[in-house]
């Protein structure tokens, strides 16, 4: 039985959770949020072939059940990656497995406002850097455009310019700058292009009313099959991909009935899973999604992405725990794999070398043997055993919903005894002395800038916790405990006010003894 709530919600500021699965669903724009209780894939269409994309790695020391496409695509909300930053990560992935970028940044006004727009020099000849590092170190380019009317962040205004900008799928004009849009990729050596309509408004423009009956899936597939025909024209070897606008769930509904139908077969569709942000992907999941698009989906993982933990939460936090979640078979199921990260790219490496290994080789990925590595590697020489304690308090996310699991245990030691006190006593001053041990242990001076707020946070979480102790430990009658209680309220004030966020249950344990 399917149960289906089915909401529309304009704006970026929301947050559903969805019932039983306990998952948290983000939307970002005008959406249709759906619960599901079980997965009825429909009895039409059979999967199209695939195209199988030329290997960038040397498949005999693959294994046999690794993705054709392993990926990172920068789509997220925010301050874009720096071009240093680029192309340091282009080096990192093809030491990763990780064999294909696609550049989707939602805030590079080329990229989605400007769409129809050329990149002027200066930008053109960055973009034509970043494809060239991309094919020196073997990693696909993919460049993704979104010509959409972008559904609007939380506080953001949508122009009457912006109205205008957005494409009319059927004319002609428009067309020729979407044309012209991918030629400039092509001259930059790029023949593959993502064609993004995640996160517009389900509008057409009026003369698209008209000329697709209101259709909004329509005009998309076709305006993708006639892109897909002139880029092949001009280039032999033009790829299309393309993102829909309904992109994540389970559920049969009239865009993806067009799709199945309508979409050139050859184009891989976008899919982030059950949900936007899934907990899991399953095999059965990824073969309902390939029978309701119509081909195996190319899934989008939002992992580790932290963009909503600013745009949507105002509580920024950083996602360091492994890729977990994801079926070992998923490869062969798929077309393939892009991981969203985080805005801060040091720090996602430590999911993406997971990623990275899960991809490569899923069958015999081990998340806790290749979050270990990651995070010596990203270290950059010294002892990891400090970032390593650091990131264990940075592991809840939507992949992994639980905290650290050795702070609750010593937690829960002394709250059986109060008399256990050393270890938890001795884990709150390790958490206060952790940014001197961080600074003194990690080389890789990009990470600690970007970990730095982070890092100060738990460590002032380490003082409240030990604030908290101290407190417990005097009667009431102690002639100290009235300062305590006054110096531990006046933390756990500042902490509240921070909206930095890490080791929640370190402050929750403080909390819990302050009251
Ligand atoms: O996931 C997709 C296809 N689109 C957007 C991303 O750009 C965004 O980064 C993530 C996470 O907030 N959510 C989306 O819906």
């Amino acid at each position: 039985m399917i149960k289906t709530t089915t909401k529309l919600f304009l704006g970026l500021g929301f947050v559903l959770l969805a019932g039983v699965t306990g998952a948290v669903v983000y939307g970002n724009g005008l959406w249709k949020a759906t619960s599901h209780s079980t997965v009825q894939p429909p009895t039409v269409v059979p999967a199209p072939q695939q195209t199988a994309l030329p290997p960038t790695v040397d498949p005999a020391a693959q294994s046999s059940t690794a993705f054709a496409i392993r990926g990172v695509i920068e789509g997220f909300y925010g301050q874009p990656w720096s071009q240093e930053q680029r192309l340091d990560m282009l080096s990192f992935m093809s030491e990763h497995h990780l064999n294909t970028y696609v550049y989707a940044p939602k805030d590079d006004p080329y990229q989605r406002l400007r769409w129809g727009d050329p990149y002027p020099a200066t930008e053109a000849s960055r973009m034509a850097a970043l494809a060239k590092r991309a094919n020196e170190v073997g990693v696909k380019f993919v460049y993704s455009i979104s010509p959409g009317l972008p559904a609007p962040l939380p506080g953001q205004v949508l122009t009457a310019e912006m109205e205008r900008a957005a494409i009319t799928c059927s004319a002609p004009a428009d067309r020729a700058k979407l044309a012209a849009k991918v030629e400039q990729m092509r001259g930059f050596g790029v023949h593959t292009v993502l064609l993004s309509f995640d996160d517009v408004q389900e509008r057409l423009q009026p003369a698209d009313q008209e000329a697709y009956g209101g259709d909004l899936a329509r005009a998309h597939a076709e305006l993708a099959n006639w892109l897909l025909k002139k880029g092949r024209e001009r280039d032999p070897q033009f790829m299309l991909w393309f993102a829909p606008t309904t992109y994540y769930g389970l559920q049969d509904n009239p865009y993806w009935q067009t799709m199945r139908t309508t979409l050139d077969p050859q184009v891989p569709v976008i899919w982030t899973g059950e949900q936007i942000l899934s907990p899991r992907i399953t095999v059965a999941q990824a073969d309902a999604a390939a029978t309701l698009l119509g081909r195996q989906p190319l899934v989008w993982d939002n992992y580790p992405v932290n963009d909503f933990t600013y745009a949507i939460k105002k509580k920024p936090e950083l996602f360091l725990g492994p890729l977990e979640g994801r079926d070992p078979e998923l490869g062969t199921h798929t077309a393939g794999l892009l991981s969203n990260p985080m805005l801060q790219p040091e720090a996602s490496k430590i999911a993406l070398a997971t990623i990275g290994d899960y991809l490569d080789h899923p069958n015999t990925y081990r998340p806790e043997v290749a979050w270990a590595t990651a995070v010596q590697e990203v270290v950059g020489g010294g002892a990891f055993e400090p970032l390593l304690t650091f990131a264990k308090y940075a592991v809840k996310s939507p992949v992994h919903t639980a905290g650290n699991p050795d702070f609750a245990k010593k937690v829960a030691a002394y709250q059986a005894n109060h008399a256990d006190v050393a270890p938890l006593r001795a884990e709150l001053e390790t958490l206060r002395d952790l940014p001197q041990e961080v600074h003194a242990t990690v080389e890789n001076q990009a990470l600690l800038a970007e970990i730095d707020p982070w890092l100060n946070k738990l460590a002032a979480e380490g003082v409240a916790g030990l604030l908290a102790l101290d407190l417990a430990q005097k009667g009431a009658n102690d002639p100290a405990h009235a300062d305590l209680r006054r110096q531990l309220d006046a933390k756990l004030r500042t902490l509240a006010g921070d909206p930095t966020t890490i080791g929640s249950e370190v402050y929750e344990f403080a909390k819990s003894i302050e009251k």
